[in-house]
């Protein structure tokens, strides 16, 4: 698929890199819209290499086929069909055109965020979603079963990614999203000294501390990540945070 791309409902991006050493990638994903929703998902084929795409793959043409159907159905279907496999970790997003709502789950370790386009009628609304993330694997071990349904609206972000990319760009991402509302509600533009005493902030976390600063984030969080596009959110997350033993595989999708 190319990118950037769209259905009907969405515009999507996609940035993924294969384990050195390996010649396929076991982490792969789905976009497919049909009459009443669009899924999306992100799947991860448990360890790295063929067998690990196998699996991935088995479970892509499983989602494929049974597009239509619940995130939960669609779970118990993937399930059933790769107990003769390593199995695979995923998150699965369905979005409703209709109702403007999002159902959305993840078994094992598939992040999901959404950001929230609309500006903030009220200071305390959350400005960003994240996924419940389930243990187990698909094919092997399920648990049971809880997706969480929410509204979502016009220019909204969705971002899956597996455990190749490092969960330190959740608390980046967030903090961006909280800083950059404030700062337009109070002075509009951000001047070089914000950026500055931002990144300075962001060295002082310790969670943080495999972050290094250049000039490319400062950028990208200057202009705030809603004027980014999916292909260029998605290429900038898994350049900057792939940890470089695993496979990767980053999917961002703005609800248009
Ligand atoms: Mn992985």
């Amino acid at each position: 698929m190319s990118n950037p791309a769209k259905t009907k409902s969405i515009e999507f991006g996609v940035a993924s890199m294969i384990l050195p050493g390996q010649k396929e990638s076991g982490d792969l994903y789905i976009v497919k819209e049909t009459e009443k929703q669009i899924l999306i998902g992100v799947v991860d084929g448990l360890g790295h290499g063929t067998e690990a795409a196998n699996a991935a793959k088995l479970a892509v043409s499983v989602l494929d086929t049974y597009s239509h159907e619940s995130v939960i159905a669609l779970t118990r279907f993937c399930h059933d069909k790769l107990k003769a496999t390593r199995g695979v970790v995923m998150a699965l997003a369905s979005i409703n055109p209709a109702d403007e709502t999002m159902t959305w789950l993840s078994i094992g370790n598939v992040e999901g965020m959404l950001f929230r386009s609309e500006p903030h009628l009220n200071p305390s609304n959350p400005i960003y979603e994240t996924i419940i993330m389930r243990p187990g694997v698909i094919g092997f071990k399920l648990p049971p079963l809880y997706a969480s349904v929410m509204s979502i609206s016009k220019n909204d972000l969705i971002i899956l990614s597996t455990d190749g990319i490092s969960d330190d760009y959740t608390y980046r991402l967030a903090s961006d999203a909280r800083f950059s509302y404030e700062m337009i509600n109070s002075s509009g533009e951000r001047t070089k000294e914000d950026l500055m005493n931002e990144a300075e902030h962001f060295q002082h976390d310790s969670s943080l501390s495999k972050l290094q600063q250049s000039t490319e984030d400062l950028n990208l969080f200057k202009a705030g990540i809603s004027r980014k596009s999916p292909k260029e959110l998605a290429d900038f997350l898994c350049k900057r945070f792939n940890k470089g033993n695993d496979d990767a595989l980053v999917l961002v999708a703005k609800y248009l």
